[in-house]
């Protein structure tokens, strides 16, 4: 794992353009929101999903890199005042605190935008290895994750809820879309770079699925508990504002037995790919007993 976060900042420090050039202080913006900083899950997902189809490094890190820019700007947008209004991310001031709110804004529509310029694939056309056709799929996943349908849309269904009092059915819609967009997204993605049959491309269609909502339900109980204050983000803040959590819907002990029993779900979906699918059994485990 260590060694597919350091390739991600690698090749996300690389991909970035640098701070030295026009415009500065959107460049350097861009650099402070992506780099030093974040678990890099979704990148994680990619690789493992990619291994099983047999996709070479290099792609793998251009789609890791690609969802990871999707996820910084989604917090960057999250985090402004118009939104959850956060003065930390990831131990550091968010991007609106450290710079201004125009820049913040900035920030974030150039990181979506440059996620999807990554996927074209390198300029140099001698370094490619996947067809066009392959990277238009790729590019399609990522938008329809993260557009109205997807992310986008379950952020406004989020901000909507706030102050109701929805099912579990609503917060469950919202969430698929929210959170587990990208994340399921991530999955295909990596499964896209190389090869794989219609069968294991539903495994991990359905293991993306799970893991997806798994990621939300432990955040939920992960912001319930207030041992995540020090780490960037406001320990019950959701319940501050009022907004619908799986904690508040469930409470927490079966908040935790949902958590345990989708982490069974997503052991199951793996096991006819065997011993491939390692690495994602393990990250769902790290999903589970990550502390922040
Ligand atoms: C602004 C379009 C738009 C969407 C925002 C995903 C999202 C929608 C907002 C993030 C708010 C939030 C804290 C959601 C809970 C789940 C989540 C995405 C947590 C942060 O992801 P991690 O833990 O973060 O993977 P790191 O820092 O490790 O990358």
């Amino acid at each position: 794992m260590a060694d597919i976060q350091a390739r991600t900042e690698d090749a996300l420090g690389q991909l970035l353009p640098p701070s030295s050039t026009h415009p500065d202080l959107l460049h350097e913006a861009m650099r402070y929101a992506v780099l030093g900083g974040g678990k890099r899950v979704r990148a994680l997902l990619v690789h493992g999903a990619g291994e099983i189809a047999g996709a070479t490094a290099n792609e793998l890190d251009r789609a890791a890199a690609a969802v990871e820019l999707i996820h910084a700007y989604s917090l960057v947008h999250d985090d402004m005042p118009c939104m959850d209004d956060d003065a930390l991310r990831r131990g550091k001031p968010t991007v609106h605190v450290e710079y201004d709110e125009a820049t913040a804004l900035l920030t974030g529509d150039a990181l979506q935008t440059m996620a999807f310029e990554v996927l074209c694939g390198a300029e140099d056309a001698c370094a490619e290895t996947l067809p066009a056709e392959r990277r238009i799929a790729m590019i399609r996943l990522l938008a329809q994750a993260s557009g109205s349908r997807g992310m986008a849309g379950g952020q406004a269904i989020d901000l909507a809820s706030v102050g109701l009092a929805i099912s579990l059915e609503e917060l469950e819609f919202m969430h698929i879309r929210k959170t587990g967009a990208l994340i399921r997204a991530s999955v295909l993605l990596g499964a896209q770079c190389g090869n794989c049959s219609a069968d294991t491309l539903e495994r991990l269609d359905r293991y993306g699925k799970l893991v997806g909502l798994l990621f939300q339900v432990v955040d939920d109980i992960l912001d319930a508990n207030s041992d995540t204050a020090t780490l960037g983000k406001t320990a019950g803040k959701d319940a501050d504002n009022n907004k619908p959590t799986y904690v508040s819907l469930l409470g927490l002990g079966e908040a935790r037995k949902l958590a345990d029993s989708l982490l069974d779900e997503t052991e199951a979906a793996l096991v006819p790919l065997g011993h491939a699918a390692t690495r994602l059994r393990e990250l769902a485990v790290f999903i589970v007993h990550r502390r922040f």
